[in-house]
């Protein structure tokens, strides 16, 4: 497959050489599918909503710690400026579990899809608010010809009406509005009736108790993306077991 890749960033010879690139992907979709607790337990230092979470807690004790909770997949921020991660945190969870990773970035080229699946990646998020339609199915696409699963996220109907395609996944709804960084829950419960059967349905952000999950599983629900409420405490991994 021909890749419209930017060379004056990083020749795409240098993700040849990278561990993963020619590396098996293990498909998040499919353990959600099967699942019945279906968290995505996140790793995130510090988000611009809530600056610090956790400052302390190194990635690869949260990879192994979720892991051994039982949760579906982790989630880990790679963008480094305003949630405090990087492409070398997803390298070491991965050397270090075997959970399904989903590389938590603003895709807004395909270069970063390349990169995804080299360091590691097994799944990766587009944010239908700052994507094109053209730009979501050539992405989900290219993530798709690379056996990487596709997490869409949505916050709005506009959005989600622009966004459904064959090339996803999972439909994401995210709970908090990333203008205002409001949180309610009633965003996805509302948004759920548009979302068609054949994509796996995620809950994102703002989920702090069981009976939050239980509340969304009758709206069609499989997956719940959990970030602060398992990293504020001293130990994710085991806040995690928790919700299993
Ligand atoms: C996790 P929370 O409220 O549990 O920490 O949220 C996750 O949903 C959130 O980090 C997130 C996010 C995003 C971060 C959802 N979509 C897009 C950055 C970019």
């Amino acid at each position: 497959k021909e890749v419209n890749l930017k060379k004056e960033l990083i020749p795409i010879e240098t993700y040849e050489q990278l561990p993963y690139f020619e590396a098996s992907t293990t498909s998040l979709s499919k353990r959600l599918q099967a699942s019945t607790t279906g968290i995505i337990a996140e790793f995130k230092r510090k988000s611009p909503s809530k600056s610090i979470i956790n400052d302390k807690a190194l990635v690869e004790d949260v990879a192994i710690g979720y892991e051994k909770a039982g949760v579906c997949g982790m989630s880990i921020l790679t963008d480094e400026v305003y949630f405090g991660g990087s492409m070398d945190d997803l390298i070491t969870a991965k050397e270090h579990c075997r959970l399904p990773l989903l590389r938590k970035e603003f895709i807004i080229d395909e270069y970063q899809i390349i990169e995804a699946k080299a360091i590691g990646a097994d799944a990766i998020l587009l944010i239908a608010a700052i994507l094109t339609k053209t730009q979501i199915k050539q992405f989900s696409e290219l993530a798709k010809s690379l056996n990487l699963d596709v997490l869409l996220e949505v916050h709005n109907a506009e959005e989600l009406h622009k966004s459904i395609m064959p090339s996803l996944d999972m439909l994401g709804v995210n709970n908090r509005d990333l203008k205002t960084f409001d949180v309610s829950l009633e965003t996805s419960k509302t948004l759920s009736q548009l979302i068609p059967d054949d994509f796996v349905k995620i809950s994102e952000s703002g989920i702090s108790s069981i009976d939050a999950i239980k509340s969304l599983q009758p709206y069609g629900y499989k997956g719940f993306l959990i970030g602060e409420n398992f990293m504020k405490t001293d130990n994710p991994g085991k806040a995690a077991t928790t919700f299993i």
